[in-house]
């Protein structure tokens, strides 16, 4: 038993790293530059023809869930409505990677990737409505009429609107993980929503990718900012045994995570019985009453302080040892 322990006690230590890295850890292209005095700020354009980006320096796992919320601010030059947009993108190309400056929106010519644009700027070689809009495109390809664009231009404001306005827009992207659900929602109102299997048919089985912020101008200028906000990114972690025999060592099953989260846990005997159930932010089953054997867990959860937090689930079994 003492390898649960073990294993568990390193898990604890992955914790806080994870957490401490999650933010701030961006690498900066081309025009990207720190946002002064703002934690996790960063001024991607600011003049005309010129092209930012940023990457997280660690890749994201697709594998598992996550909800990345930014805020961004896309403000013009005064009495012009601005160009051209930014997009975010999840890539295997590189860690600095960039297309062009202009309509390609600093995403074109990346392959594979998955783009999700916020266009500003219309371009009738390109099939832009005449509306700031939001669309997903696949390996690099700008042009909503190709079979590339995968899911075709909607308003990014709700209210159709142009988000050229110089205010603070919320920008939330949610993936399921394993149910393989991306949703895009601007200002906490989903704007795209697809089933897509990312890692199969976007990243030829690769789990592990480059997550970011592209943007550009060209003949009109935008100072588009982006802000990082705390993520929700959670990985639980759960042993497959416990020996409830009271000798202090993994005497309780106790699902954590690495963040505040909050968790909804059922057990269940092999016949498919509930016979236990708990919510809350920690959850433990202590075994007391039940019989050795194998049990089932499944666990829903969320993250309670992070805006437009999803609801995940994960499932498996566990082994209640002799007592
Ligand atoms: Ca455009
Ligand atoms: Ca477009």
């Amino acid at each position: 038993m003492k390898y649960f322990l073990y294993r568990s006690t390193v898990c604890i230590i992955c914790f806080f790293f994870f957490v401490k890295s999650a933010r701030g850890q961006f690498t900066l292209v081309r025009n990207a530059q720190p946002n002064s005095g703002q934690n996790n700020s960063y001024i991607l354009t600011r003049s005309f023809n010129q092209g930012g980006a940023i990457w997280h320096q660690n890749q994201i796992d697709l594998r598992d869930p996550f909800v990345l919320n930014f805020t961004i601010n896309l403000q013009p030059s005064a009495g012009e409505s601005g160009g051209d947009g930014l997009a975010f993108v999840l890539q295997k190309v590189s860690a600095n990677a960039f297309g062009s400056v202009g309509s390609g929106l600093g995403y074109n010519n990346l392959i594979p990737s998955i783009a999700a644009e916020i266009d500003t700027y219309r371009n009738h070689n390109l099939g832009d409505p005449g509306f700031d809009h939001m669309a997903l495109q696949r390996n690099g390809e700008s042009n909503h009429d190709s079979n590339l664009c995968l899911v075709k231009p909607v308003s990014v404001l709700p209210d159709g609107t142009s988000i050229t306005d110089g205010k603070d827009h919320l920008l939330t992207i949610k993936w399921t993980g394993n149910s393989k659900k991306l949703e895009i929602l601007v200002d906490k109102v989903s704007r795209i929503e697809t089933t897509i299997d990312l890692i199969k048919d976007i990243f030829g089985g690769e789990s592990k990718v480059w997550w970011g912020i592209t943007a550009t101008t060209g003949s009109a200028i935008l100072t588009q900012t982006i802000t990082f906000l705390e993520p929700c990114r959670p990985i639980l972690y759960v042993p497959d045994a416990f020996t409830p025999n009271g000798d202090g060592i993994n005497d309780v099953f106790e699902i954590k995570a690495n963040q505040r989260v909050e968790l909804n846990m059922t057990i269940y005997n092999k016949w498919g019985n509930a016979v236990y159930r708990m919510a809350g932010r920690d959850v433990t089953w202590n075994g007391v009453n039940s019989e050795p054997g194998n049990y089932v867990y499944t666990v829903t959860y969320t993250c309670p302080d992070i805006p437009s937090s999803a609801t995940f689930s994960k499932s498996g079994s566990i082994i209640l040892l002799q007592k």
